[in-house]
């Protein structure tokens, strides 16, 4: 991550609706695409700042307006809203054209708030489960063709497939052979997926990013408030919201866990995460239902192919803290699909005896 001194971001939030003064901040380093910064007045954090990378998302545009536009929506009794602070030309965002344009936005903090990377408690997995039931319900009433592609075929297994082929080509023989367990788990794998297929699902505004530090809960009640991070909200299925949601959360080491032993498919968390799911009564199709094991297998996957590609590639799209991060992360979420393949069949009952109610 580019490093910012308190001058040039005090320059940049200038260019907002903001009170102007000498504001603090303090870089959140967990995202893997975006520069992130909590803006404080004195001890107070107001503001989250962010530069969106607008290598990954090309069109800013169109992905501000699916986030102003998605805002409209994303607010109730249950759901907290944030809101987006307008730039002073009156856009969500704001362009600095500075050698290289970057795109900066800023939105409302909420105090009080707090994420978490992994979990072992049975109520954070249940209130994630309903925040985001409540999240996908909100939108429901959202029109899906007013949002763009932010990144086009984001969880289409057979572009990523494709793209770990073109990698397998040119990747140095020194690689190929370190990750050879990886590669061919990765056949496999590809293999016993395209036996399932997305035809006849119906087509929601999904977040496409929903692991658990994507969440932001109370500090004291543990209550989730809201998602956050919607560069990837647009157009897909809900299984994406339920596999990327139980890969964070049912697994309670990091996703770039190195000790396999330490990667868990727990249960329990399994459990009062479905059980959060159907808090807000029912709200998926049979057919959705039918599909929820599946997308715990694929994201974890899709994940996991997707570092693999990268790593092979060179690390030229993730920020990585080490050479081979990429692929601990890929061994990681492997391990992971293993545990969720091998616990398909007592997911379909849990899923069918909580959520088959419609
Ligand atoms: C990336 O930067 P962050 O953490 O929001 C990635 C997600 C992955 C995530 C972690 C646009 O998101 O798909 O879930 O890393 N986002 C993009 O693996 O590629
Ligand atoms: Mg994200």
């Amino acid at each position: 991550m580019k490093t910012y001194s308190n001058n040039e971001l005090n320059r940049l939030l200038v260019n907002f609706d903001v009170a102007e003064k000498k504001y603090s901040f303090t870089p959140l380093t967990d995202g893997f695409i975006n520069d992130t910064f909590l803006v404080f007045d004195d001890n107070d954090p107001l503001f989250i700042l962010q530069r969106i990378n607008h290598k990954v998302f090309t069109d800013v545009e169109g992905l501000m307006n699916n986030v102003r536009r998605a805002f409209e929506y994303l607010h109730d009794t249950e759901y907290r809203a944030i809101t987006l602070v307008k730039a002073r030309t009156g856009e969500s965002y704001y362009s600095q054209q500075n050698g290289e344009s970057t795109f900066w936005r800023v939105m409302t903090y909420i105090d009080g708030s707090t994420a978490y990377n992994t979990t072992e408690n049975q109520k954070v997995a249940f209130e994630a489960g309903k925040i985001i039931a409540k999240f996908n319900i909100l939108l429901q009433a959202a029109n899906t063709e007013d949002y763009v592609d932010t990144i086009p075929r984001f969880h289409d297994l057979e572009l990523r497939a494709n793209q770990f082929e073109a990698a397998l080509q040119t990747a140095p023989d020194e690689k190929l052979d370190i990750a050879k367990g990886a590669v061919k788990f990765a056949n496999e794998v590809l293999k016993k997926l395209s036996a399932f297929t997305l035809s006849n699902l119906p087509v929601r505004v999904c977040h496409n990013d929903t692991k658990l530090n994507n969440i932001l809960f109370s500090k004291d009640t543990k209550k989730a408030l809201c998602l956050i991070d919607l560069d990837t909200l647009m157009r897909g299925y809900f299984l994406y919201d339920f596999g990327d949601a139980v890969r964070t959360i049912v697994n309670t080491a990091p996703e770039d866990e190195k000790e396999h032993e330490k990667i868990t498919f727990d249960k329990n968390l399994f459990e009062a995460f479905v059980d959060g799911l159907g808090a807000n009564g029912p709200f998926l199709s049979p057919k959705e239902i039918d599909t929820l094991p599946w997308g715990a297998v694929l994201m974890p996957f899709l994940h996991g192919i997707r570092a693999l590609t990268d790593y092979l590639n060179g690390n030229i799209y993730y920020k990585v803290a080490y050479e081979n991060q990429n692929l601990d992360r890929c061994l990681s979420l492997f391990d992971f699909t293993q545990k969720a393949l091998n616990n398909f069949n007592y997911m379909e009952e849990v899923i069918w005896e909580k959520l088959g109610d419609v």
